[in-house]
């Protein structure tokens, strides 16, 4: 496995209260002309990163343990990508695939159709967002089966385009009076271990749904199943074992699109290529975005050649979709995941997190706030209760998720939080993130649960 190599010097350094004169002066430029509905967790502007910092303006040096939201899996300036843009860049930026293509666009989807669950014949499109893979998904699907309705679960987050926000569960911010919303989206309860009123086999969770799918939908009218692995926005919710199976065979039975939205959980995240690979379920299309793209915009969908190839030509495209620049981003960032063995490394990662995670968790107790520490790879979270409710009412404790993340970020690491009741503190550190600099960042946020606590 070849060396991380690094630009920027991976410390952590805080040189006075922040945000710094020159971030202050760009938050009131900003005032007054980015719309307020745009929010950003962090008060800083940034001047450069790489590995596992982010410098901004003035001068600080932040821990990354966000990633821009598990976007920037092998860094944001990794070398590979850098080398790979630059190249594209000098020779051309676009010509629109579905005027000229070009290789760079077929050789992903070589890549896409080789690292995605299953040795079946497998086709792909590319897009820019996470939404508009989600949104292709459907359309494929609904054509492909003749039928409209399609399912979404609890706690999901499939995107902010009016398809997706009707597929996502929360209303508060991503949804509340942005209606009306697209039609036949039915929604059925997730398999939420940590939450069930009593304990309840994947298998089990997985009938209930269907149950549901059969007598308030009926399975000939659903064209597809539309479910996160590991759902992220609403909390890092990991499914009990045997639940996506369970779905996925009957799917299959009923002549349902499975389509699994690995938008946040792929792409090495979880410690697999793409997080279906933890219970060996074969996805007929997988949606990608996040990790795939290097830090550039690139979507995309892959799925069974059947289904994809049932679309009309002309029927999936768009101006921008697997644009030259993001396609060689994404090559390079594909590179940089072999090379460095970053599948692996998120398994380290998981090793190194949970060893402190528990520590604490066993420290403070019963009567502490860490009600669930849970995930896979570097996909981890911390789901915070009322003190003393980890065991009984689980009361969700939001106020401390964010108390935590405001320590933590005082003292210069960005932790992210989530969760459909806002109470889950999220671990998404870029894997290429040194064990030092990592343990570094451990250290101040168990100080923050320890002081929240
Ligand atoms: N599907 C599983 O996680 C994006 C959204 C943050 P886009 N998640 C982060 C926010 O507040 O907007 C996501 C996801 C899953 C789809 C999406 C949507 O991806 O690239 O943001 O459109």
């Amino acid at each position: 496995m070849a060396e991380i190599a690094y630009r920027l010097e991976q410390k952590r350094r805080i040189l006075g209260a922040f945000p710094g004169p020159k971030s202050a002066a760009l938050n009131e430029r900003r005032k007054s002309v980015v719309a307020g509905g745009v929010a950003s967790s962090v008060p800083v502007y940034v001047a450069d990163a790489d590995g596992g910092i982010i410098t901004d303006v003035d001068g600080n040096s932040f821990i990354d343990l966000g990633s821009g939201i598990a976007v920037t899996t092998v860094g944001a300036s990794d070398a590979n990508v850098v080398e790979a843009v630059q190249e594209q860049v000098a020779h051309f930026t676009h010509t629109c695939f579905m005027v000229t293509p070009y290789e760079g666009y077929v050789e992903v989807a070589e890549e896409l159709a080789k690292l995605t669950p299953g040795d079946h014949e497998k086709r792909s499109v590319l897009f820019n967002s996470g939404a508009e893979a989600v949104e292709n998904a459907i359309k494929v699907a609904r054509l492909a089966t003749g039928r409209d309705a399609v399912v979404a679960f609890d706690h999901a987050y499939h995107g902010r385009t009016n398809l997706t926000m009707a597929l996502t569960a929360k209303a508060m911010p991503y949804k509340t009076n942005f209606g009306p919303f697209a039609p036949e989206i039915y929604r059925v309860p997730m398999s939420y271990p940590y939450r069930e009123e009593a304990e309840i086999k994947g298998e089990d969770a997985a009938r209930r749904a269907i149950t549901m799918i059969e007598k308030q939908i009926g399975a000939e009218s659903v064209a597809a199943i539309l479910i996160e692995p590991i759902q992220g926005e609403g909390g890092f919710i990991v499914p009990a074992e045997g639940f996506l199976p369970t779905l996925v065979a009957w799917a299959k039975e009923k002549g349902i699109v499975f389509i699994a939205d690995e938008v946040q959980s792929g792409f090495c995240r979880t410690g697999a290529w793409f997080a279906s690979e933890h219970e060996g379920i074969v996805p007929d299309i997988i949606t990608m975005a996040k990790g795939i793209g290097g830090g550039l915009p690139l979507s995309a969908i892959t799925g069974r050649a059947d289904l994809l190839d049932a679309v009309h030509p002309g029927g999936l495209g768009g101006t921008y979709g697997g644009n030259p620049v993001a396609c060689a981003a994404s090559l390079a960032a594909i590179k940089t995941m072999k090379d460095h063995n970053l599948v692996g490394r998120a398994q380290h990662i998981e090793k190194v997190v949970t060893e402190r995670v528990t520590a604490l968790a066993g420290e403070l107790g019963a009567a502490g706030i860490i009600g669930e520490f849970r995930g896979r790879g570097a996909m981890l979270a911390i789901e915070l209760v009322k003190p003393g409710t980890g065991n009984t009412t689980k009361e969700p404790n939001a106020e401390a998720a964010k108390a935590i993340a405001a320590a933590c970020l005082a003292a210069g690491v960005v932790i992210l939080t989530c969760g459909t009741y806002g109470n889950v503190i999220r671990l998404l550190p870029p894997l290429v993130i040194g064990d030092d600099l990592l343990n570094d960042g451990l250290d101040v946020l168990v100080d923050a649960i320890r002081a929240a606590a």
